[in-house]
């Protein structure tokens, strides 16, 4: 069994009392107390679901409860309790509050196991999952008008969301490219758009060149007759230029890569990430500051990575989280993408079980969804901003999650932009989201996405971001709240994108 370090918080760290209490509370170590810990501590989230005649799980009377975890002792209670029952964990265990998924026939052992305060966050999870497997594909793609938004009245399964990439790039052609960002365990193809202005702005440029050409041309051509008519004059100078060939468009644009779904059952991820494409497709040409980012940036945007897990969720277990590669288990299938990145792999803060929600896999980019994404930064060069978003808790995240001693280089532009990006979603909505490293705001985890794009990508501006909400309803976000939600990240994305604009006029093309 593999040893995992849990850092102790003994009081709210500054980074926690600058903000209003986020969901997670900052656990870094803020009196220098590391203890060890068992990292056995996130079974798989398709236990203690029973299932309905179509085989999909349901949750009747389950619960969801946030637990107050006050010290060492009981943390080590709280995880051999969660591992005993199997219990599905909302949130990491730390010291600070914990949520976790009970079945009902555990509640009451569960209670007089762990009779620590507790709030319940959700009476019955049946109540806020469909009855049944949600029906598939309930409108076909091409039905669908994109401008106004209702779209996002509904979460989408993943033929109806790749059905979405499939029509922006064909009604986009100058704007939206398809990228195919590799296939998965199963077979599915991951699919993503690039939206860059550059076809347009290139027309542009050439358009402007031949203004240019001709205008030259006139000059040369008044100075041609001049020569000619001119005996007295013979200066070399004055013999017409030969026409030079429009030059070559300029090729590389900075890349901004975004994308929701690494995590299966965090629906409000693909929701917001395609929200986002579309404000950035529709808005260009139309819109002056989107028009410019997307002049500038070429945004890689997948609406959803984990694209089995994503599937399985609707089909089968809406409490699914991790991909669908089988492990060593074979009753435990399933690796979490979001443990498997190749920096600091396995250091703590993920698990070596394979029946673990938090398992790292066997080695470092076994899992598909980290490897393409990898690769495609790898192969580009040329990306300066990566967003990985989850749900729930409200958290723009920066590097690093692997260990809170490790300080970016760039903390101080990478802060500076987290905190414009915060501040300008919660202008749209009044929603808080605080800001500061996954390791202190709120847990450790290594193997994860934003610290390998930015310590091995060299992404600068890396971010991992928690949505909507602080577990009122947790996973099962409310479709009414897609819209408000889209609405206010969109407007972070775009802050951020400006800053980067801003501060990195080198980066200009
Ligand atoms: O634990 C996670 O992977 C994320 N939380 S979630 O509830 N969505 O599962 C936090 C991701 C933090 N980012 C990295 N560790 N890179
Ligand atoms: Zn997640």
């Amino acid at each position: 069994m593999r040893l995992l370090t849990i850092p102790v918080a003994l009081a709210l760290s500054a980074l926690c009392t600058a903000y209003p209490q986020p969901l997670r509370q900052a656990n870094n170590n803020v009196q220098g107390q590391q203890i060890t810990f068992d990292s056995q501590h996130h079974p798989a989230s398709h236990y203690n679901a029973n299932n309905d005649n179509n085989g999909y799980a349901r949750f009747d009377d389950q619960q969801v409860l946030r637990v107050e975890v006050s010290s060492m002792e009981e943390l080590k209670k709280l995880e051999t309790t969660v591992e005993d029952k199997n219990l599905d964990l909302w949130s990491n265990l730390r010291i600070g509050t914990v949520d976790v998924r009970i079945p009902s026939s555990e509640i009451d052992a569960f209670k007089a196991a762990i009779p620590f305060p507790s709030t319940v966050m959700i009476p019955n999870l049946q109540d806020l999952v469909p009855d049944q497997a949600p029906a598939l594909n309930i409108q076909p793609a091409s039905s669908w008008n994109y401008t106004d938004n209702s779209f996002w009245e509904n979460y989408h399964d993943l033929a109806t969301l790749n059905n979405f990439t499939e029509s922006m790039v064909q009604q986009f052609p100058d704007l939206v490219t398809r990228t195919s960002m590799g296939f998965t365990h199963e077979g599915r193809e991951v699919f993503g758009m690039t939206i860059h202005g550059s076809k347009k702005r290139q027309q542009m440029e050439a358009l402007e060149e031949l203004v240019e050409e001709v205008e030259e041309l006139l000059e040369e051509a008044s100075s041609w007759w001049s020569w000619m008519f001119d005996s007295a004059s013979s200066s070399s100078s004055s013999k017409p230029k030969e026409l030079k060939k429009p030059s070559e468009p300029k090729k590389h644009p900075k890349a901004i890569v975004i994308h929701g779904g690494q995590h299966a059952r965090e629906w409000i991820g693909p929701a917001v990430v395609t929200y986002i494409a579309k404000e950035l497709i529709l808005g260009y040409g139309s819109n002056k500051k989107i028009t410019r980012l997307v002049d500038q940036f070429e945004f890689t945007i997948v609406p959803v990575l984990n694209v089995d897990g994503y599937a399985y969720t609707w089909e089968h277990n809406r409490m699914w989280r991790k991909n669908r590669q089988p492990t060593s288990i074979p009753f435990c299938p399933g690796i979490d993408p979001n443990r498997n990145w190749g920096y600091k792999f396995a250091t703590g803060g993920s698990s070596g079980n394979p029946c673990s929600d938090a398992y790292h896999g066997s080695e470092a980019f076994i899992a598909k969804e980290p490897k393409m994404i990898a690769d495609y930064i790898l192969k580009k060069e040329n990306v300066v901003s990566y967003i990985d978003f989850h749900s729930y808790s409200q958290l723009w995240m920066t590097p690093f999650g692997a260990d809170c001693s490790n300080i970016p280089k760039d903390d101080e532009d990478i802060m500076e932009a987290g905190m414009g990006a915060a501040k300008a979603l919660k202008d749209v909505h009044g929603k808080k989201f605080a800001v500061g490293s996954v390791c202190k705001i709120i847990y450790q985890a290594s193997g994860g996405s934003l610290d390998w794009t930015y310590a091995e990508g060299g992404v600068k501006y890396s971010y991992a971001v928690e949505l909507r909400d602080t577990g009122r309803h947790g996973f099962m976000l409310p479709e009414d709240e897609i819209i408000p939600s889209s609405e206010e990240t969109l407007a972070g994305v775009l802050h951020l994108a400006n800053f980067i604009r801003k501060r990195e006029k080198q980066w200009r093309y």
